[in-house]
């Protein structure tokens, strides 16, 4: 691995040092490295580092939240060289994280990679209750419900919004993705969803193909 990715991946595990990362990012950048690589291998590759730290012991929700922080300081710096501009719109993409589930760098990433893709993303946040999709379905006219979960607790809250968008009667107008860590194609279909991908960029091909 290239020195300056190795340095954004270890300013993100490495909590105590609270290093700045948009600068880290620049520096790779300017050595042409791909977008696509330093966020793949220096900062999502950090991310799960500081899962597997968490899950040891070794940290603790402190540093899950500074690790967090910093990632998203470098997402936000490199979101411009990952999204490309286009001019017609591909669709429209209401997106959450579910109910009692506060991760939001995942699905931050996926609007992210759908709006490069030329998809207009209503992005609802975290937390986002069944009846929130449903009402943000309704007010915006979206063809698509993109919905995260990060924790094995907060997965059936998709299927409570799938259940929600059927009861308000629009179930058939949207289609339904699904994607977060702890998912799997198997569970995304025992819960109705329409769609699953395993990250950012495979959720983008999920999307076209659903509305193609
Ligand atoms: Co928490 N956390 N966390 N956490 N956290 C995990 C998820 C955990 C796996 C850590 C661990 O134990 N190893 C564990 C869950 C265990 C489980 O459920 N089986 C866990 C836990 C337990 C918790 C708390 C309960 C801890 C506590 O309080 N005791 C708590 C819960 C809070 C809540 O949500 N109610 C908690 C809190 C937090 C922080 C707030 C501190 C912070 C989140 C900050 C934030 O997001 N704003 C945090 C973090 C940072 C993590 C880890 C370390 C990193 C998550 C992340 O951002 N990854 C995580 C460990 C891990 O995942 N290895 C962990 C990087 C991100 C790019 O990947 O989100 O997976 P990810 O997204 C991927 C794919 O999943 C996919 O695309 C992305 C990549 O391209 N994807 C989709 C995601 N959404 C998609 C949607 C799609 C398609 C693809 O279609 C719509």
């Amino acid at each position: 691995m290239e020195k300056s990715l190795e340095v954004i991946y270890k300013a993100i595990v490495e909590v105590e040092r609270n290093e700045p990362i948009p600068p880290l990012v620049q520096q790779a950048l300017d050595e042409g490295i791909e977008p696509g690589r330093i966020l793949d291998e220096g900062m999502v590759a950090a991310m799960s580092e500081v899962g597997r730290l968490f899950e040891d012991g070794d940290y603790f929700v402190p540093e899950m939240l500074v690790a967090a922080r910093a990632m998203k300081t470098g997402l936000v710096f490199l979101k411009p060289y990952l999204v490309k501009s286009n001019v017609q719109s591909s669709g429209k993409v209401v997106a959450g994280t579910v109910k009692g589930d506060l991760h939001d760098i995942g699905k931050n990433l996926v609007c992210m990679m759908l709006e490069g893709a030329a998809f207009e993303i209503i992005d609802l946040g975290s937390d986002v209750s069944p009846d929130q999709f449903v009402e943000a379905v309704k007010s915006t006219g979206a063809q698509v419900v993109a919905m995260s979960a990060l924790l094995t607790t907060t997965m059936p809250k998709m299927k409570d919004t799938i259940q929600a968008l059927q009861t308000a009667g629009i179930r058939q107008d949207v289609k339904v993705i699904v994607g977060g860590a702890p998912l799997t194609a198997d569970y995304a279909q025992s819960i109705g969803a329409d769609g699953y991908a395993p990250d950012a960029s495979r959720a983008v091909a999920s999307v076209k193909a659903l509305l193609a």
